[in-house]
């Protein structure tokens, strides 16, 4: 049965008559019941003795968030953090906290960060800082960060996800299976405005990016997609960009592999042929058709509530939401499932969709107790759907275990399974 619409009406009836405190606990208004709790008495209204927050110029300056908020990036599970660079390794993939996020936006302090090609967190003088564009174009320059600013700038909402976020029966909540990727809102200067400038030859056919730390190796992008959407990111969420996501430049290759957003970006060589590629896994990929396979991300989604090692308290109405989003354009539907794939219904999209976004969905649902197994599937605009962790293992011609994991990108749909005591736990496992 679908809840929505009427049911939004009774909702609200519902809260309303809550307020004024006329319906007993547990009393139901049509068939919704919010209320499976004890309805409090109403509390009487002194002047604030609250303790109060210091104001110092650590908490005004720039903002320090409530101490009873305590969620943090993780270190990628299974992997040892060594002792010879403190700042999570010479490897680093931290994980962000999805299971406490809200909207689609990851809070910059909370913005998953991988190193995969360097082995530390260059510190950068803005002011020294420059972008080199050169190779195949007729009048390579040297752009100071003054300059980048003086484009036009774009603004825009996109993911970005490393190929390491691939979700298995080991993982125990979705931080761990899903915390590899994370939305902002971007701002910069296109690459097409800056290649406009510099003048493409006509043999050029691709680009190869450069971070200031990487020892590696960078990765060849075609020109087609450069001259496209890709763009030079100064700023991050109403801010510059964070040391640890690429201050004070980095590419933004909407829909791409994570790999590919180049960070601490100094250089931009355009070429006339491929040259090569590096995955997160340290291969090498030397073929352009290999690599053309390995950019983008297909249509994928998570539910974040209720999601692994969280409990539902009562029977009753739950939002059941998540986060869906596609390397290949908008989310154009997200459907849910609470009968293990049985059955599918729609679910609600907050806001408009963006291309390459994260996209917040929710579905309105009345666990009446039971053993459930609970999962979203996005389709995107250009009408593909996301598959299941079976239909990605019979594309690659691999055998399926619940441990599966892809060569590729791993999109596949995740299961969470609701125990008859509320708890929840990896679906796969
Ligand atoms: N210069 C440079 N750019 C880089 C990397 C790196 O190690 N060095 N890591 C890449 C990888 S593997 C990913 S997944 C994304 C992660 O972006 P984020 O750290 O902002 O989340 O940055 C990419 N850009
Ligand atoms: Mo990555």
């Amino acid at each position: 049965m679908d809840p929505k619409p009427s049911s939004r009406r009774e909702l609200l009836l519902k809260g309303s008559a809550l307020a004024v405190g006329t319906v007993a606990a547990g009393g139901a208004v049509g068939d919704i019941a919010l209320a499976d709790t004890p309805a409090k008495a109403l509390p009487s209204f002194t002047a604030n003795e609250a303790p109060m927050v210091p104001s110092t110029d650590a908490t005004v300056a720039y903002g320090v968030r409530s101490h009873y908020v305590t969620s943090k990036r993780l270190q990628e599970p299974g992997r040892a953090v060594p002792a010879i660079y403190t700042d999570f390794g010479l490897t680093a993939h931290v994980f962000t906290p999805l299971q406490d996020s809200y909207g689609t936006i990851q809070a910059s302090s909370l913005h998953y960060f991988a190193t995969t090609k360097g082995s530390f967190i260059p510190d950068i003088d803005p002011a020294q800082h420059t972008l080199t564009i050169q190779g195949q174009v007729e009048r390579p320059r040297v752009f100071t960060m003054a300059d980048l600013k003086r484009f036009p700038s774009v603004s825009r909402f996109h993911f970005i996800e490393c190929s390491a976020n691939s979700h298995n029966a080991s993982h125990k909540n979705v931080q761990e299976s899903h915390g590899a990727t994370s939305n902002a809102e971007w701002t910069g200067v296109l690459l097409s405005t800056l290649l406009k400038e510099v003048g493409v030859k006509e043999k050029a056919g691709w680009f190869i990016a450069e971070g200031a730390e990487e020892i590696k190796g960078a990765d060849t992008i075609p020109l087609a997609k450069g001259m496209d959407d890709v763009f030079v990111a100064y700023a991050m969420n109403g801010e510059p960009v964070r040391p640890h996501n690429g201050f004070p430049i980095r590419l933004v290759v909407p829909g791409f592999e994570g790999i590919f957003n180049t960070k601490w970006l100094r250089r931009i060589n355009v070429t006339d042929e491929y040259q090569l590629n590096m995955d997160d896994f340290g291969h090498l990929r030397k073929d352009a058709v290999g690599a053309a396979l390995g950019y983008t991300w297909g249509p994928k989604s998570v539910i974040t509530f209720p999601s692994g090692s969280q409990k539902l308290p009562d029977q009753g109405w739950y939002e059941i939401t998540g986060l869906a989003w596609s390397g290949q354009g908008a989310v154009s539907k997200v459907e849910i499932s609470t009968d293990g794939g049985k059955s599918w219904n729609l679910a609600d999209l907050k806001g408009t969709p963006q291309r390459m976004a994260h996209t917040r969905f929710g579905y309105m649902w009345k666990w009446e107790g039971g053993e459930h197994v609970i999962m979203s599937r996005t389709t995107d605009e250009t009408g593909s759907i996301q598959p299941t962790g079976q239909q990605v293992a019979e594309f690659f011609k691999e055998a399926y275990t619940p441990k599966y994991t892809p060569p590729g990108r791993n999109n596949s749909i995740m299961p969470w399974k609701i125990a008859s005591d509320g708890s929840v736990t990896n679906g796969l496992a």
